[in-house]
């Protein structure tokens, strides 16, 4: 069974830049997230330990009022996965937007690991 550790990498880390306009119709699926086609995921383009340790930067509110999100104190690669509104299931399109942001992520545990993306400011 996956950890929400394991679910938080496969669903948003790539430390490889992406290289087209398809990259999410393609890491969409080959990360299992169109079963029901996810509406929106962004992925990460940085190494893991850069993004684990985001844990351990600026505390902040998480959208659903929770405390446990922390903010990145560099900005960092990352890109915006949108459904389409004109994309037929089970076909899953996505709109593939790349953007140099602040990311902020929730953290849970022992050790301390990112676990939901939260919010790019
Ligand atoms: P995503 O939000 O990163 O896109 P999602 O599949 O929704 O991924 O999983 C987020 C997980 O982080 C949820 O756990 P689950 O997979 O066991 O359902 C959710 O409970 C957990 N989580 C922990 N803290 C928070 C938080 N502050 N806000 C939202 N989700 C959180």
């Amino acid at each position: 069974n996956e950890s929400p550790a394991k679910k938080f990498q496969r669903q948003h880390i790539d430390p490889k830049l992406p290289l087209s306009s398809t990259y999410c119709n393609k890491k969409m699926e080959q990360q299992d997230m169109t079963q029901g086609c996810k509406p929106l995921n962004t992925f990460v383009h940085e190494p893991l330990k850069k993004i684990q340790a985001v844990c351990f930067q600026e505390k902040v509110t998480c959208k659903d009022g929770k405390t446990n999100c922390y903010r990145s104190t560099s900005k960092m690669h990352t890109t915006d996965c949108s459904l389409l509104d004109t994309s037929k299931y089970p076909d899953c399109k996505y709109q593939t937007v790349q953007k140099e942001r602040y990311i902020i992520l929730a953290c849970e545990g022992n050790p301390f690991v990112p676990v939901h993306f939260d919010a790019s400011v």
